[in-house]
């Protein structure tokens, strides 16, 4: 039987982060990925590539989920850009009406063009509302600040922030992402899963930043998950997908970041 991951994730329309990444990542793996769309988010050629930012109406949202676990009974679901507080609301009311075996929220806090004000209340929603709900969350190292309340900048800060995070907000596993980030020759995430540390690295690659090696990462470890792995073999298999998708990344685009590849 096919085995189904969800993902409840905002379109990032050139096709190297957002749910289109997700997807891609799915098939990679021998999942059949279903999304429900959070938003739809245009980078700008004309505006330096910032994101233009259109939330999808919460009914819409609230249809989508409803159709894809009417259709599919799935047990695993990826949480990504959420973005609005009414959106939050909408996916935490959906989330509450059953039960879900693995929830893997990518913490994406706001992103560039939407409105900086929204941001705060943006963040506490999802902190108050979606965590609670989060079998595995996968902060990279600006939003594992922002949730632990340490500024992290090594690694032993990471660590120190996954812990912060398991305790403070209650997520069974916390997978801290170091990334190309912190200083060092690799890059390093970081599985706190209540008791012990599991650290993941492989040697930096490039130079430039990489749209979507954050939404591949989560969305493999949703793949394993819903394959029945357990959560170290999950974050492994994540790792080594995300490596590969960076090594195999687009370049020589206009922007001024490149974009992960899984193909
Ligand atoms: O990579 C974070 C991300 C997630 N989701 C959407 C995005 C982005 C970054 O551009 O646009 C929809």
């Amino acid at each position: 039987m096919v085995t189904v991951a969800v993902a409840i994730a905002g379109s990032e329309a050139t096709g190297g982060a957002g749910a289109q990444t997700d997807l891609k990542t799915f098939h990679k793996l021998g999942t059949f990925g279903a999304v429900a769309l959070t938003c739809i988010v245009s980078f700008d050629p004309k505006d330096n590539w910032n994101h233009l930012f259109v939330p999808v109406d919460p009914g819409v949202i609230r249809q989508q989920i409803d159709a894809i676990t009417a259709v599919h009974e799935p047990d695993t679901v990826k949480l990504g850009m959420l973005g609005t507080v009414a959106t939050i609301d909408a996916v935490a009311e959906k989330l509450g009406e059953r039960e879900w075996k693995n929830v893997v929220v990518d913490p994406v806090l706001i992103c560039k063009g939407q409105q900086p004000g929204a941001a705060l209340d943006t963040d506490n929603a999802l902190k108050e509302k979606i965590l609670p709900y989060a079998t595995v969350v996968t902060p990279n190292v600006f939003e594992a600040t922002q949730l632990s309340g340490i500024e992290v900048v090594d690694l032993d800060s990471l660590k120190e922030a996954a812990k912060l995070i398991h305790e403070k907000l209650g997520v069974p596993y916390v997978v801290a992402k170091g990334g190309a980030v912190l200083p060092g020759g690799d890059a390093v995430d970081v599985l706190y899963d209540g008791e012990n540390f599991t650290e993941y690295r492989e040697p930096k690659i490039g130079e430039r930043y990489i749209s979507g090696a954050g939404c591949t990462l989560a969305a493999a470890i949703t793949a394993e998950l819903a394959k029945g792995a357990d959560i170290h073999g999950a974050v492994q298999v994540a790792k080594d997908t995300v490596t590969e998708a960076i090594r195999n990344r687009v370049t020589d685009l206009p922007t001024p970041f490149d974009e992960v590849y899984q193909g």
